[in-house]
């Protein structure tokens, strides 16, 4: 801008800001409140996508955030478009994922009356924003849009919302980028550990005989995937990881053992059991991942490397706490680390290895069945030595991919995982491809949850989004038809689930679709979506009752896993 101070409105004021936060593409829906940011729009380079409904716009946001480690931004007008941000801003306030929500309010002379299209938009989201602004006058805007940003980003990354009055939209004032710049006392996203703790989490790594990493989010956020893989060879200690952690450390990697949790690999639960030193990197002991807090580990310390303050000690006591961000406290440990023997401890985990057939079905003979898990066996045999994108929604289709999806790349599986948020996956895998748009980006979703956002497939259409739709389509909400299957006694209430063709619902949106319901036909389905130039959806129809193997029941011991029967038993009455 050639004036250092020009007289601008808070609503070009927002969109100048933006763009000097590097911010190209924003997600939105508009309406009265927030029209006046829209009317500013034509002054602005940023690209702004009309979405089908705000929560899209908020997931699209988040998937935007996750596939690059920017900021993704979301932009709803009051009331309504506020509240409809709701689900997706708690999903990416559980995931640490930073994104900015601004949202058009009533003018500020009618805050507290009611008002047409009103709701304290702030006071519903304040317990699911890292932190959030309500604006009333235009000289407040600049200052507050570089402070939100600053936010979401620093520290444990987290949504902001941003609530603009009408007439704070409306007035003009002199914009002043420098004299905006963030200055929050009392916020320090910044901490790092003390000498002694240093000195403390080197003595135990030292002792340890049967240690064991569990590698987190944390890891990806940070940016700390080689400090991570450079700590694990020095000291050849096997790594396990969360949902959230998949990609940060690569599969094929010796000391990889995969998944940990509810539905992690069976060898890496009893390793977790069996270890004398947990290594916690950038994760935050879930209960998916704890299983039972009283048995957890039993006989293992504790170092938890965590950036926020609040994860330490908060569902495990841990010896040692390092609390930073990861990378710079690897980096002041890496030098003084030990390489010792680690062959016995090693081997004993080769050892449980051995039982992984038990649910291993995807190499069995084709009997005709079409199971899920071979769907995400050949996604993965098909796309793995590309630059690929999975997306997940949430269910028994999520823990599948988790289980055969290998992947070697950060930011390659983006997942909804601490809310579990159904519909998460359509919006969010247009975020990726907007963000990446050379990525290969998959879709894998439920019938369910494909259901709760679809109406984003215009979305896609309309900005020509090259997007591949794996659903896979069990006629059921699967996840909780495998919970009433074990703990409710079969009673299937409420979860068979009928769906419209997809097929050709997908037509009716100019969408390429296929059917698959045998498995000799899946893998030729996805050659021809990666080779055809435009969206593909492909209908997955698999075996209806099948069901996620092994899992820890809510609040079992970890070691406690119910085990799928012997496959080849299962299915050999089908040949
Ligand atoms: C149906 C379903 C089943 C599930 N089953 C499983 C399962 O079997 N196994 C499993 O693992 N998960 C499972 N989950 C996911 C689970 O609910 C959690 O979302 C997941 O375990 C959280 O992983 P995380 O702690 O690595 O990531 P997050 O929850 O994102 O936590 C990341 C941590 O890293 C910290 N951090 C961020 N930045 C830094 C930094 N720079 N330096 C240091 N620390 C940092 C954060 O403060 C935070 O504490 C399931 C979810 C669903 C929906
Ligand atoms: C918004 C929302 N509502 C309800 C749930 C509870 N829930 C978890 S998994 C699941 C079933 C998902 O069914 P589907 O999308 O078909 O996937 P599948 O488990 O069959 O693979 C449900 C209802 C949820 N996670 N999110
Ligand atoms: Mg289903």
């Amino acid at each position: 801008m050639a004036d250092e101070k020009p007289t601008l409105s808070g609503s070009r004021i927002l969109w100048e800001c933006l763009e000097r936060e590097g911010v190209k593409t924003v997600f939105g829906y508009p309406g009265g409140a927030i029209l006046p940011a829209y009317d500013a729009l034509k002054h602005s380079n940023i690209h702004h996508i009309l979405v089908r409904h705000e929560q899209g716009a908020t997931h699209m946001a988040d998937g935007y955030a996750r596939a690059t480690g920017g900021v993704g931004v979301a932009v709803a007008t009051s009331g309504p478009g506020a509240t409809n941000m709701v689900t997706g801003i708690a999903t990416a306030m559980m995931d640490s994922s930073p994104i900015v929500c601004i949202t058009g309010q009533v003018g500020s002379k009618l805050l507290g009356s009611d008002a047409f299209q009103e709701t304290d938009i702030t006071g519903v989201t304040l317990p699911i924003t890292k932190h959030n602004y309500l604006v009333t006058r235009a000289d407040e805007v600049a200052s507050t849009v570089r402070e939100a940003f600053y936010v979401a980003k620093s520290g444990r990354p987290g949504p902001v919302l941003i609530d603009i009055t009408k007439d704070a939209q409306q007035a003009t004032c002199e914009f002043d980028w420098a004299a905006a710049e963030p200055k929050m006392r009392g916020y320090r996203p910044d901490l790092s550990p003390a000498k002694s703790a240093y000195e403390e989490a080197l003595d135990l790594i030292s002792k340890a005989k049967r240690p064991l990493i569990l590698a987190g989010h944390g890891i990806i956020v940070s940016g700390a995937e080689m400090e991570v893989q450079m700590f694990a060879e020095k000291t050849s200690i096997p790594v396990a990881l969360t949902l959230l952690g998949l990609g940060a450390f690569p599969a094929s990697h010796v000391l990889n053992l995969g998944m940990m949790g509810m539905h992690g690999e069976a060898w890496v639960n009893t390793a977790i059991q069996e270890a004398d030193l947990l290594l916690a990197f950038g994760m935050r002991f879930d209960d998916r991942v704890t299983g039972n807090l009283k048995t957890y580990a039993p006989n293992s310390k504790k170092i938890h490397i965590e950036i926020d303050p609040a994860e330490i000690n908060k569902n495990i006591k841990v010896d040692v706490p390092l609390v930073g961000d990861l990378r710079k406290i690897l980096l002041e440990l890496m030098p003084r680390l030990e390489s010792p023997n680690r062959r016995e401890w090693l081997e004993r985990i080769r050892g449980l290895k051995g039982d992984s057939a038990v649910r291993d079905i995807q190499n069995l003979p084709d009997n005709g069945h079409l199971y899920a898990a071979h769907v995400l066996n050949d996604l993965w045999n098909e796309t793995r030595h590309g630059d690929t994108i999975v997306v997940t929604d949430v269910g028994q289709h999520q823990m599948w991919e988790a289980q055969y999806y290998k992947h070697e790349q950060p930011r390659s599986l983006i997942t909804s995982g601490g809310l579990g948020t159904m519909g998460f996956a359509l919006p969010a895998a247009i975020g990726a491809k907007v963000a990446r748009p050379e990525a290969d980006v998959w879709v894998v979703v439920g019938d369910g949850g494909f259901q709760m956002t679809m109406c984003e497939l215009a979305t896609i259409v309309q900005e020509n989004l090259n997007i591949n739709i794996a659903i896979i389509n069990n006629g059921y909400l699967g996840m909780v038809r495998q919970w009433q299957e074990f703990f409710y006694e079969r009673n299937y209430e409420a979860t068979p689930l009928l769906s419209p063709d997809f097929v050709k619902l997908a037509q009716a949106y100019g969408i390429k679709s296929i059917g698959v319901n045998k498995r000799r036909d899946a893998v030729n389905a996805m050659k021809e979506a990666r080779a055809y130039n435009g969206p593909v959806l492909i209908d997955f129809q698999v075996e209806q009752e099948d069901t996620v193997y092994p899992m820890v029941a809510a609040g079992a011991s970890l070691h406690d896993m119910i085990r799928r029967p012997n496959p080849l038993e299962e299915t050999a009455e089908d040949e």
